[in-house]
């Protein structure tokens, strides 16, 4: 069966916020400041283009023991051996992807309230990537934010882990942890920083600092 990944910081490029630096630089940058999972989001390549780029994803998080997931693209993600598919609620129906993926594979679903939430864990999403939990520029569909009492219910609604997205920083990432995330999805934070392994080293220590009380306490 499968492992669950460290979510704790889960990075997800994305080429157009990223200064000109391409997905693998951005996710070897975003590796060395500590993130523990790799997401690649790209909307706007070719198949090919896109096959290339995961095959260079996987060679790298491989090394370095970092987990990785592909965004939308369930095809891209078994092609290349990736550790996970994240599917959105208008991508492929989740009893579909579990008949095509093996069962080691994770699979992480997009929940915006607990009914959405439920349904992913009981068609069986491993995670779940719950947001936008503040406001946030990087994704125009994103819809108004929920805050951190919607994420607050949903983590203590489910059994799977969740992990906070939008608009999350590192002077905001210990609030999404006391919630209950397991961890925190960033795009913008770490993608679009002047030096992304420093912006990934700061917000991954507050993230560790926070599990660890989290964890003291109980949570
Ligand atoms: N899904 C919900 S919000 C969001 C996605 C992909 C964008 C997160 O980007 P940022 O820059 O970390 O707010
Ligand atoms: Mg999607």
């Amino acid at each position: 069966m499968q492992s669950m990944p460290d979510l704790s910081l889960y990075v997800i490029t994305d080429r157009l916020l990223s200064r000109g630096r391409n997905h693998l630089e951005v996710a070897e940058k975003a590796i060395a400041g500590g993130a523990t999972c790799i997401q690649l989001r790209e909307k706007d390549a070719t198949t090919r283009e896109l096959f290339v780029i995961a095959e260079e994803l996987r060679g790298l998080t491989r090394e370095k023991g970092v987990f990785f997931i592909v965004n939308d693209r369930l095809d891209i993600a078994l092609a290349v051996g990736a550790d996970g598919v994240h599917l959105g609620q208008d991508d492929l129906p989740l009893p579909a992807a579990r008949r095509l993926i093996p069962p080691e594979m994770i699979l992480g679903v997009s929940a915006g309230d607990l009914q959405e939430a439920r349904k992913a864990q009981s068609l069986g999403a491993s995670y779940l990537g719950v947001g936008a939990v503040f406001m946030t520029g990087t994704k125009a569909d994103a819809g108004e934010p929920i805050g951190l009492k919607t994420l607050f219910s949903i983590c203590h609604g489910v059994s799977i882990p969740v992990v906070g997205i939008g608009g999350i920083n590192a002077a905001n990432a210990r609030q999404v942890i006391e919630a209950g995330a397991a961890g925190v999805a960033v795009i913008s934070c770490v993608v679009a920083a002047p030096e992304i392994a420093s912006a990934a080293r700061e917000i991954a220590g507050v993230v560790k600092q926070a599990l660890a009380s989290a964890r003291q306490k109980g949570d």
